[in-house]
């Protein structure tokens, strides 16, 4: 395959700075350089690629639009985006670990947290000498997380955790889990170490989607953790929502990048596969799923773009978060599951990039809030009616 040069059908990069199109350049090199060689292999043993950990952090990728004094970036929310977009056309699980540990773990330290402990995790977790996860979603409680029954109790100069999360990206290899309990009724956060008594965090294996990405368990029985380990800024089922405000952001901006990929995939693949002799690109119903690619591809990034400046000027709706999820998830699904049409037979094969992509996107589709949570989201928003009880 040709190297990687975007999709850029209505010139869109002259809406962006220098700078935005900088970090943006930067990631989509370092991807095809060192992601994309051994990604099918992680994929297909179900391993995280952790060699890459340092490389990303070299790159600021860590927390990349939180503040430069806790040692992140400080990219613009725009920039931001363009860096998980081209994170995931390398795969949906490097996005998601740049998503959990900026998103889910260094945000809510950030947003929720003690200057001593900003002052101590923040920098920790971009260098990436420290790995994140977050907890919300329990084995009986997924889209309705505010039925969570986790809960802490205060024991002295101590909190004592117990419950079950479940589905918890990076939670075996995490350093730390940000741990959302209810204490007194109230859904609060906690930070907990690895290595605490009373706290394990088993591997969920089998997957088919997200397999070069680690899923596992965070099973808490009477773990007892010190008080300053309560983010104190927290209270209410809205601080974790306010964290999924922003890993919902970068799913909308990333899952355009999968969705690049497998474009790219199928219309090289349509130029050289030659059937009836003629390049397979030559007929019509494969332009028509060409011509779809590329118009659902154009429209997501201008709804990217225009819901990135919106937060720049902190002007953004979670619910317009919420349509740009729900919209370039299942964009990019339906992408994938088009060129992996195009591909035939050997569009199930991992030589090419496209059955990867499609099987990861059916997680992205569901994590983060369902399309269908989305939906009803949307539906409230615009109705005033909450339809989800
Ligand atoms: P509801 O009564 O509507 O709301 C409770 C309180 O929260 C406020 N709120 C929000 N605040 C900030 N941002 C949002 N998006 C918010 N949505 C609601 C709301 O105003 C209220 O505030 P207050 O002050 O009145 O208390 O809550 P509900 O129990 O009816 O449920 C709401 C619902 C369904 C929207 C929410 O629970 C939901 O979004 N469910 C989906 C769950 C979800 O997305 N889980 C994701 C888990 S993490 C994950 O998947 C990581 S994958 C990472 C990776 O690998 O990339
Ligand atoms: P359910 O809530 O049981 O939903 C099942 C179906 O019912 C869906 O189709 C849903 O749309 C539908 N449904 C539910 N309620 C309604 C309603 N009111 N109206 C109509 N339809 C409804 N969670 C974390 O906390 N941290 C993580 O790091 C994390 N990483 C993940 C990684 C992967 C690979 C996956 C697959 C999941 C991860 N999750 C994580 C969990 C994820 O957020 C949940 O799977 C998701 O929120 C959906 O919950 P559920 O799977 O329990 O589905």
């Amino acid at each position: 395959m040709n190297p990687f040069r975007g999709v850029d059908f209505y010139q869109a990069d002259d809406l962006l700075s220098d700078v935005e199109r900088m970090a943006r350049d930067t990631v989509r090199e370092w991807v095809g350089e060192r992601v994309v060689p051994v990604i099918d292999t992680h994929f297909e043993d179900g391993t995280f690629p952790m060699h890459l950990i340092p490389e990303m952090a070299e790159l600021g990728l860590f927390g990349a639009n939180l503040p430069e004094e806790y040692g992140c970036a400080g990219m613009n929310n725009v920039a931001y985006g363009l860096v998980m977009q081209e994170l995931e056309r390398g795969d949906s699980g490097i996005r998601s670990f740049a998503s959990v540990q900026g998103a889910l773990v260094m945000y809510p330290i950030y947003t929720f947290g003690t200057e001593e402990q900003k002052r101590h995790w923040l920098p920790l977790l971009a260098r990436g000498e420290k790995i994140g996860c977050f907890g919300l979603t329990e084995p009986d409680h997924g889209s309705d997380p505010g039925g969570m029954t986790t809960t802490a109790i205060r024991k002295g100069d101590r909190y004592v955790l117990n419950g079950t999360k479940s589905w918890i990206t990076n939670g075996t290899i995490a350093d730390v889990a940000v741990v959302w309990a209810k204490l007194d009724g109230q859904v609060t956060g906690f930070l907990v170490e690895n290595g605490t008594s009373g706290f394990t965090a088993p591997e969920i294996r089998h997957k088919m989607s997200l397999r070069a990405s680690i899923t596992s368990q965070l099973i808490f029985e009477d773990c007892a953790i010190p008080e300053e380990n309560l983010l104190p800024g927290s209270g209410g089922l809205a601080s974790p929502l306010r964290c999924l405000n922003q890993a919902r952001y970068g799913i909308a901006w990333g899952t355009i990048g999968a969705a690049m990929a497998c474009y790219h995939a199928a219309l090289e693949y349509s130029l050289e596969r030659i059937q009836f002799d003629r390049p397979i690109g030559g007929f019509q119903l494969v332009q028509e799923k060409l011509v779809y690619m590329l118009t659902e591809i154009t429209k997501a990034q201008l709804l990217a773009l225009r819901l990135g400046r919106l937060k720049d000027e902190n002007r953004i709706e979670h619910s317009q978060t919420s349509l740009a999820k729900r919209n370039n998830c299942a964009m990019a699904l339906e992408v994938a599951r088009m060129a992996r049409d195009v591909l035939g037979a050997n569009g199930i094969s991992l030589e090419y990039p496209v059955i990867r992509h499609m099987c990861n996107l059916e997680a992205v589709k569901t994590y983060e809030g369902t399309h269908d949570i989305h939906t009803l989201i949307l539906g409230q928003s615009i109705t005033g009616q909450n339809a989800f009880r």
